[in-house]
């Protein structure tokens, strides 16, 4: 049996432990698993290095140090975090291979805190920390719950303009060729499918990110199921379907994917969240152009639509945490000079105002920063004669050595002839050669800790 000082030393540990759940979203390319990798690396060094100046509890040195815990759900696969860091200190470092689902990674963090009724209970306290990573396209499926299979047709006819309806060519013709009161043929539905899931990826490589259904374009493990094989027909939804017909397949597969794929992801993965990051890549959509800057806009509002917003009291906290402070990043700022990280924010600013509106109603807290979770370029000049203008300098992707000027993020997005014009031509890097035991170099990974963790840590 335990004795009672025992009792009241776990009691006392039992309160001392708190715990925050962030939500790291963002579209595919952002710069998620780039910022899950860095951040779990940085926490894990806060004991043994000084790389967190803007971290509030590491500058003051309350932080004693961190390690990885095992997760408490076991149904979502490991965040991987090891995998990640072979990537980053390989002796040809490259980047984290893409995610293709959801993960989870889980950390502790010991502190001495300097909050009065925390210290007078114990001289250390345990935040754990669950942070867990979203494919942004999953997220864009929500609205398909409140929808039939007509009427989600109907969206997706309706958004074809532009660009869009280029792409869409090779599956409109496909389509026109189902009878879709016709018996069914699976093989043909496959086929059409498949077109109609090669638009989806032409919409992205173009630099579109608002694709539905999200899974077709990142299946997992549900890749080749017929769950995946719909899309959207043209049909008067008064007429009566005959029986086991294309279309009452087609319909069959919607309501199967509605309900066992997104409502199913919603029921699995859904538990509260009390923080979130929205990372965004702005630069890409500057090198693409004004379309795809405009669509990047509507996907992220959208994306918001998953979450939960809102303050509550202490009492209702307990029983359903909603995120109560978003913030929003543009991420990989390492790509321009720094004297254009403060057009970047404004660009991020333009970038989210509708997805800051859905959030702003439940008044809540929200910020917006460019940071850099890995840095892969080191900033320096180029004189030329008596000139000298700020340079970056880093190894392309195919690993050429390059110091260049990346030229000026604009601070609102251009108008579309700047595109046809001239545009942008921001390049990718190779992530910097670093050492085994020293933390990722980063630019400001610590204001976002500050932002998410701050008062959690005090
Ligand atoms: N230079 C630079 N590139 C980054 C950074 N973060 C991500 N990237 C680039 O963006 C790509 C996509 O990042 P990733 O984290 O896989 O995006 P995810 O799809 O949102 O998880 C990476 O392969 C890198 O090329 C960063 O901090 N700096
Ligand atoms: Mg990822």
């Amino acid at each position: 049996m335990k004795s009672i000082k025992q009792e009241v030393n776990d009691f006392l540990h039992r309160s001392m432990d708190s715990h925050v759940r962030i939500a790291v979203t963002g579209l595919s390319r952002a710069g998620k698993t780039a910022f899950i990798t860095s951040l779990v690396n940085q926490l894990l060094h806060t004991s043994t290095h000084h790389q967190l100046p803007l971290l509030s509890a590491t500058r003051d040195k309350r932080v004693i140090g961190a390690k990885r815990e095992p997760q408490t759900n076991m149904m979502v696969p490991r965040f991987a975090y090891d995998e990640a860091m072979v990537q980053l200190q390989g002796s040809e470092p490259n980047w984290p291979e893409p995610t293709r689902d959801v993960s989870e990674i889980r950390l502790a963090l010991k502190y001495k805190p300097n909050k009065k009724s925390k210290k007078l209970l114990s001289s250390t306290a345990t935040l754990h920390l669950d942070i867990i990573d979203y494919p942004g396209e999953w997220l864009l499926d929500l609205p398909l719950l409140d929808m039939d299979f007509s009427q989600w047709s109907q969206s997706q006819f309706t958004a074809l303009s532009g660009k869009r309806l280029e792409l869409a060519k090779p599956w409109l013709e496909a389509l026109d060729k189902v009878d879709l009161q016709g018996e069914v043929d699976e093989h043909s539905l496959q086929s059409v499918a498949q077109i109609y899931t090669q638009y989806l990826h032409a919409c992205k490589d173009e630099g579109l990110h608002w694709v539905q259904p999200g899974r077709f374009v990142l299946p997992g493990e549900l890749e080749g199921a017929p769950v995946l094989q719909f899309f959207p027909c043209r049909f008067d939804p008064e007429q009566k379907v005959a029986k086991e017909s294309n279309l009452a397949t087609l319909k069959a597969r919607y309501h199967e994917y509605q309900t066992k794929v997104v409502k199913a992801f919603y029921k699995h993965h859904f538990s509260t969240f009390d923080r979130q990051i929205v990372l965004v890549d702005c630069l890409q959509p500057l090198n693409t152009g004004y379309e795809s800057f405009m669509d990047m806009r509507s996907a992220l509002e959208q994306l918001m639509h998953s979450f939960r917003y809102g303050r509550s009291g202490m009492v209702k906290r307990l029983f359903a945490p909603r995120i109560d402070k978003v913030l929003f990043a543009a991420t990989k700022a390492d790509h321009v000079t720094p004297e254009q990280h403060s057009n970047l924010v404004s660009l991020l600013q333009q970038m989210v105002h509708p997805a800051w509106q859905t959030a702003s109603f439940e008044n809540i807290e929200m910020s917006c920063i460019s940071m850099a979770s890995i840095q892969a370029t080191q900033t320096g000049f180029i004189t030329s004669g008596d000139q000298s203008i700020p340079a970056i300098q880093g190894v392309s992707l195919s690993g050429e050595p390059l110091t260049v000027y990346p030229g000026e993020v604009p601070k609102k997005l251009p108008s579309e002839e700047y595109w046809q014009k001239r545009g942008f031509e921001f390049t990718a890097f190779k992530p910097m050669a670093s050492q085994q035991d020293e933390p990722l170099p980063h630019i400001r990974m610590d204001k976002a800790l500050e932002y998410l963790l701050g008062d959690k840590l005090k």
